[in-house]
């Protein structure tokens, strides 16, 4: 009987919603100049049965971390902001030059640093990363 009222009490425990799972896979940064903003990118997977939605981004390194992503439109390369990235349940989403990608509109780095970056999700938790800092002509 003790035993039941123990399950018992741990139930709701139990029955509460994990927080979102979110993986960062390989994440890096590529920076050229102090005055061209720097460009992070990662892969972002889900392994949780909820999609995931980054909201937001943030880093020290950066002042303004934004969520961007590049298009190629008729041979035109353009960037534009986007406000969230959704990570599929069981998916994943990978930031890559060209595609999605974080823009470091401030870079304050060198080549070879490791630089803090904390992503908000849509549920109000964060995943944070270390990004290894590359130049122009190399990459992980
Ligand atoms: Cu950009």
């Amino acid at each position: 009987m003790r035993f039941l009222l123990a399950i018992l009490l741990l139930l709701p425990i139990a029955a509460h919603a994990a927080p979102p799972e979110l993986v960062v896979v390989k994440p890096w940064m590529r920076y050229l100049l102090p005055s061209i903003p720097a460009a992070a990118y990662m892969e972002l997977q889900n392994p949780g049965a909820a999609d995931v939605t980054v909201t937001g981004a943030a880093s020290p390194a950066c002042g303004m971390l934004m969520l961007h992503k590049s298009t190629d439109t008729s041979g035109m390369a353009m960037m534009m902001d986007v406000p969230s990235i959704t990570v599929p349940a069981h998916g994943s989403v990978t930031l890559a030059p060209g595609g999605y990608h974080l823009m470091c509109m401030q870079p304050t780095m060198k080549l070879g640093d490791a630089v803090p970056v904390t992503l908000s999700l849509q549920d109000g938790s964060t995943v944070s990363a270390t990004l290894p800092v590359y130049g122009a002509q190399s990459s992980p």
